[in-house]
């Protein structure tokens, strides 16, 4: 089921060959969402903590115009430090093969290349969604089409509270995506475990995630699954506080004319700022827990 366009690492092949729990890891993160170190100590913690969740982490990005899964540690120095790598989504994925350039893959790209490897499990920190002012903007991240259409189960913290998540989650119900919060009633918000709004479903263990997925396959149905994984209670921004650095960004993003895909990471960045490099911390603290929840369920499918 591996297509010869795209470079598996040999520690992920052979992970992969054994039937070996694997977590897919996205890479926009490290080239568009977080400033140098941090982006760099971050992914390196993230594997590691695919690594103590008993599965083979596999960071995914466009080197040299070759879709590689499973960076190597130099990979992930190389593309922390670079500033030019092109932030790919399904749209615009083919360009950077076709130019032979680097890019790092947001969500959608990173499913799609997942999917290619034989990865079923994928770890990020939120995912892209419908932005506050989408009703003139359009702004609707690829993301929620991709997972649409591409059956990988992607480990979230939730929406970033700088989208408009009631929205985003009709859009998912709409594309007929589950969504399910795991270990609470309310979706979650990224910086803050409470998002104020219900999720669709609920889930309390890792097996019965493994149940939803399996019974999805047995009735044919395609496309992603959604899992919402509330950041620690210990390392959570309450909602009223991001609210206040939420709103003078987004304020200040429309004030400069900030567009299209540039957003996301614009917004991340002023946030962090505002907050002092708070959001940050938060940031790496979910994106670690949902690394390792993405491995357990790993593990779970393959047992
Ligand atoms: N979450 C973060 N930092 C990020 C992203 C998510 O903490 O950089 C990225 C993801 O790769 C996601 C992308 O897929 O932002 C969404 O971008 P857009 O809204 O342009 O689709
Ligand atoms: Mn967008």
């Amino acid at each position: 089921m591996t297509n010869s366009v795209i470079s598996i690492s040999p520690h992920v092949k052979a992970a992969l060959d054994e039937g070996r729990g694997v977590v897919a890891l996205e890479s926009t993160i490290i080239t568009h969402g977080m400033p140098y170190p941090a982006n760099r100590d971050t992914a390196l913690r993230v594997e590691q903590a695919v690594i103590e969740g008993g599965a083979v982490p596999a960071t995914i990005a466009i080197l040299n115009g070759i879709p590689t899964v499973g960076l190597t540690h130099e990979h992930i120095e190389q593309l922390a430090q670079s500033d030019d790598a092109m932030k790919l989504s399904r749209a615009d994925l083919a360009m950077a093969v076709a130019r032979g350039v680097n890019g790092s893959t947001t969500v959608a790209a990173t499913m799609m290349l997942a999917h290619l490897a034989g990865i079923g499990v994928f770890a990020t920190g939120g995912i892209g969604g419908v932005h506050q002012g989408a009703s003139t903007s359009f702004d609707i991240s690829a993301d929620l089409q991709e997972l649409s259409r591409t059956p990988v189960c992607v480990v979230s913290a939730g929406a970033k509270a700088i989208l408009d998540i009631p929205k985003t989650l009709e859009v998912l119900e709409t594309l007929g995506v589950p969504v399910l919060s795991y270990g609470q009633d309310n979706f979650p918000a990224f910086w803050s475990r409470d998002s104020a709004i219900a999720a669709p479903l609920r889930v309390d263990a890792v097996e019965e995630i493994v149940a939803f997925i399996r019974a999805r396959r047995a009735l044919d149905i395609n496309g992603g699954v959604l899992i919402g994984n509330p950041v620690p209670a210990d390392m959570e921004i309450p909602r009223d506080v991001m609210e206040g650095y939420i709103r003078q960004a987004i304020t200040e993003s429309e004030d400069q004319g900030v567009r299209g895909k540039a957003v996301t990471p614009w917004l991340l960045g002023r946030i962090v700022e505002l907050s002092d490099g708070a959001s940050l911390v938060t940031n790496q603290a979910l994106i670690t827990n949902n690394a390792l929840l993405a491995a357990k369920l790993a593990v779970a499918m393959v047992a």
